[in-house]
């Protein structure tokens, strides 16, 4: 445990590190560019059909919420990861989204599934302890809540939390710190940042891995819990819902059919290789060369020019 957490604060300091590295270079970058060039219509998305339905919550990183609820949970038709927040700004951004949560906004067919079977999917894919952010994301925008667009599901909502509590008679209430709030306006995120997990699988992995998700909510629920919710072979809804009519119904999950997640890490990305070794290598010049040897600065400086494109590309990646 003790080593662990001095790996993972290693990892946090190092992320941090890389981070910064990484942020300083792009603040004017491609990446500004790129949100002002794409209109989103104000940030909203429109449901593919106007039968559909759809419900916000806040469950951390946007990326990974999305892939529990599109691969697992029944009768989702599209996540879309966004912003909301009541006291946020206007037309927030991922660099600029002070007032507002990582959200997604999941679209669902209330004929194959029902705002609380999603809930209950939510309250699995959370620390439901944690009020300063979630896993290894610390912050506002991480934290986690859940949304209720009206009377009627403010009370499914507080009648889901109950339900949770009741199976979990060794929680605190007090210490379950989950908001059930009034829902926000949803502002559509950038596209880079949807279907994250489809495009880039890899980085995603790692991303998940070293944050400590998966770990972490098989701590807070337990194993057989987590995987009634997260995986297709071991899961507890066994393909029919109760809809809003009362009625049995055949729901479809991961309507993208999206590869299942192989819950294997391919160890580091390149990019992660790279910036180790020239960092590693600059200790090192500074330690056995000498601070202002001229070949081991000239060195240096080749090492990090050649890095630097990769760093760039790879900060607009960051959750
Ligand atoms: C749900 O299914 C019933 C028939 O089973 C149909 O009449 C109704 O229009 C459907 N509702 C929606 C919202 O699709
Ligand atoms: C538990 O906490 C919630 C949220 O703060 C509150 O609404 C509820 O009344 C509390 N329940 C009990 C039994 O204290
Ligand atoms: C609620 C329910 O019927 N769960 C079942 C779903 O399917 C798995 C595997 O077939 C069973 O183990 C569960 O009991």
């Amino acid at each position: 445990m003790l080593f662990d957490s001095y790996i993972m604060s290693l990892q946090r300091v190092l992320a941090v590190v890389i981070l910064l590295a990484a942020t300083i270079p792009t603040i004017h970058g491609e990446d500004d560019l790129r949100n002002n060039n794409n209109n989103y219509d104000n940030g909203n998305y429109a449901l593919t059909s106007s039968t559909h339905k759809s419900l916000l919550i806040a469950a951390g990183c946007f990326w990974c919420a999305e892939q529990a609820y599109e691969q697992y949970a029944p009768g989702v038709i599209e996540v879309v990861s966004g912003y909301a927040g009541s006291d946020g700004i206007e037309s927030p951004t991922y660099r600029n989204h002070p007032g507002h949560y990582e959200v997604i906004l999941i679209e669902y067919d209330p004929n194959s599934t029902s705002y609380e079977l999603l809930l209950q999917y939510a309250w699995r894919n959370l620390d439901p302890f944690d009020s300063f952010g979630q896993f290894c994301d610390r912050g506002f925008s991480y934290q986690s809540a859940l949304f209720y667009a009206n009377e009627e599901e403010k009370l499914i909502a507080e009648q889901v939390r109950s339900e949770v509590m009741d199976l979990h008679p060794d929680w605190d209430n007090e210490s379950v710190v989950v908001p059930l709030l009034e829902r926000p306006f949803f502002w559509r995120a950038e596209d880079y940042h949807q279907d994250y997990y489809i495009k880039n699988p890899w980085n995603y992995e790692y991303y998940k891995e070293r944050c400590g998700r998966t770990k972490r909510l098989k701590e807070v629920w337990g194993e057989e819990q987590y995987n009634c919710y997260h995986d297709l072979e071991l899961s507890c809804f066994n393909k029919t819902a109760v809809n809003e009519d009362g009625v049995s119904i055949e729901a479809v999950v991961n309507v993208k059919n999206a590869p299942e997640e192989s819950g294997k890490v391919r160890g580091a990305p390149v990019w992660g290789i790279i910036v180790a070794v020239v960092f590693d290598v600059g200790v090192l010049c500074l330690l056995v060369v000498g601070f202002m040897t001229p070949s081991c600065k000239k060195k240096l400086s080749i090492e990090e020019g050649k890095d630097e494109s990769v760093v760039e590309k790879e900060a607009a990646d960051l959750p």
